[in-house]
Formats: C-alpha cells, structure tokens, sequence
C-alpha cells in the first residue's frame, strides 16, 4: 500500500506543475515497485487541505500553534500562521500515480494549449486511431471498479446492467468530506462507449438514469437539493470509457470545467433528442473544438491537419 514507509522512498526528479490557486504542487521522482528491486516514475500531486467548517470555532484557539506579523497597519494586519501539530484535521491530500507512465508523466505536466477543430473525417482518421491504440491496462482501474475489486465499499449507486448499467461513486480528485467541492464520477458497465461520438439515442435510457439517480444520491446522503450538481462529460477525456463527472455546481475550482472540454451531460441528452432515429447523431455530424495540451498524444497530429483543413 501506500503508506508513509513507502512514500519516503520517493526520490525525486523535478517539478512537473504548480497550482498556486489551489495549493499544489505535482512532483516527478522514482518509488520502489513491490516485490522487485525495481523504481519506476511516480507522479505525486499535492495539494494543501482546505479548512474544514467544522473546525472553524477551534482555529484560532486550538489549531493555531504560532504566527509571525507580515505587516500592519491602522485596522489591517496580516500574518503567516502554523498550524498544531495536533490539528485533526490533515494538512494536505497527495495523489500518487505508480507506475506512471509517459502519458501520465505528459498530461501532468505545466503546458502551453491550443484550440483544434476536429471534423467527423479527422475524427475517422485521427482519433479514432489514437483512441484504439491505447492498451486495456490504461483503464484498469476503471474495471477493478466496476467489478468490485477496488473502492467497493466507496460505491454510492449501482445499476449491473451490462448494456445500460453504471456505478456512481467519489472521484479521486475529491477529499471525501468537503461538501462544497463534492466531485463524484459515474462510470458505465457499457464498454463500446470510448467518448460522446459513440453515443445514440439507445443510450439516453443510461444517460437521464444518471442524471436522475445523481441526484437522488446526493440528496439523500447530504442534503443537496435538485439543481446543485453540474454534471459534464469531457472531450477529449483521458480515459476512454464512458464516464460522467458529478460536481457541486457551487464550485468553480476543479480543472477541466472550462468551455470546449466540458460538455453539459444535460445538453448531450439533448442533442441525441434532437437527432434523428436513424443515420448518425448530431454529435458525430458536429465538428468539435477544443484545447489540446501540447503535451497531447493528439496535439502534433491535430494541428498538422488544421493546416490543411484552412483553420490555422
Ligand atoms: P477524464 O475526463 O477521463 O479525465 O475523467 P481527467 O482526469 O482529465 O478529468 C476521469 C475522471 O476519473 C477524473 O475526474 C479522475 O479524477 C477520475 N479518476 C481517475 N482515476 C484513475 C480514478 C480512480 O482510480 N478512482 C476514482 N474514484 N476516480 C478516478
């Protein structure tokens, strides 16, 4: 497991990004791989808790161990602050990715993007192929999730349905207790679905499901009442199995909610409405744009074709 013996083995390489908004900072090294004498990369993202309500009436008295002034003046002060050491609350949340591969090493790595447009065609000739070459062992986490070997006993909702099924449960990028940045993620038991191209109106049975049972999940777990969840689908996601992101639409925070990448699960239900019930939907007719890292596997493809197509 990863506990703190294994972690301290970290060697580190260098910085991959910094995230000055929300505290943290994502490190390249080496860890010992298990049972070998062998290190492999391993990715180590950081990031500084945020404080929790409940502790609010215990910060300044309890928490709080020393502080040093900044600079003050009039009725304005401003000072660093250490927090106790008996604090109960964690001081930061690490995700660690090992083995990491170079996909990962390059989608978590500080880069420069730029805006593509892909046309059904440069979809067929592009990232269909790209999508395929990628080995079943990228999305094994998806299925030790789906059955049952790992996170179990995290599963908020399941529907085994092979075709139509899906489970909903908290997504890694969550803390688990801050209500106000909740993320969860449902992951569908239907392979054949790599990104929203593959979707057709024999899918909107599973799509207004998750739409519906999100809801009732968070409602019934912590309160949250109907209209507080924005619900998206990326495109281009990292994972090529269907998935639906599930976030307190309170929370502006997370990356990969911005324009182009994030689409409105509500708005694809209603795309597929919209288009006929046979030939292709209006997702596969739509040439869709959106920001690819330079560190993109279809990055130097994509832009080449831009070229070609006129757009640059
Ligand atoms: P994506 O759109 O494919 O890629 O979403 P992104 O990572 O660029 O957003 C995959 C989602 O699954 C992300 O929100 C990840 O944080 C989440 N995720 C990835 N992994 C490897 C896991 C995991 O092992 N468990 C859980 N619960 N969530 C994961």
């Amino acid at each position: 497991g990863y506990h703190l013996e294994h972690l301290k083995q970290f060697q580190y390489e260098r910085v991959l990004n910094e995230d000055p908004i929300t505290h943290a900072l994502t490190l390249l090294g080496t860890l010992p791989v298990q049972d070998t004498s062998e290190r492999a990369h391993a990715i180590l993202r950081i990031e500084k808790t945020p404080l929790s309500v409940d502790s609010a009436d215990r910060i300044i008295p309890q928490f709080l161990e020393s502080t040093k002034l900044i600079e003050g003046t009039d009725i304005y002060h401003w000072l660093f602050g250490w927090l106790a050491k008996s604090s109960e609350s964690p001081d930061v949340k690490i995700n660690v990715v090992h083995p990491a591969t170079e996909v990962h090493i390059r989608k978590y790595s500080k880069q420069e993007v730029a805006i593509v447009h892909e046309t059904p065609a440069l979809y067929e000739r592009i990232v269909k192929p790209y999508i395929t070459a990628f080995p079943p062992s990228r999305t094994q986490w998806v299925e030790n999730i789906l059955n049952g070997t790992s996170e179990a006993e995290k599963v908020l909702f399941r529907d085994p349905s092979p075709e139509s099924g899906y489970v909903i449960l908290p997504d890694m990028k969550w803390d688990l207790t801050t209500l106000s940045s909740l993320y969860l993620v449902a992951i569908a038991f239907n392979r054949s679905i790599r990104t929203l191209r593959d979707l057709t109106k024999a899918h909107l049975g599973m799509l207004t499901s998750i739409r519906r049972e999100a809801a009732k999940v968070v409602h019934e777990r912590w309160g949250l009442a109907p209209g507080s969840l924005r619900m998206f689908i990326h495109y281009q996601p990292s994972y090529y199995h269907f998935h639906v992101h599930i976030v307190n639409a309170n929370y502006q925070g997370w990356p990969g909610m911005s324009t182009g990448q994030a689409h409105l699960l509500d708005d694809i239900i209603s795309l597929l409405e919209c288009s006929s019930a046979d030939g292709p939907t209006i997702m596969q007719q739509m040439t869709l744009t959106y920001a690819l890292g330079e560190q993109h596997g279809l990055y130097e493809p994509m832009k080449a074709a831009q070229q070609e197509l006129g757009y640059y």
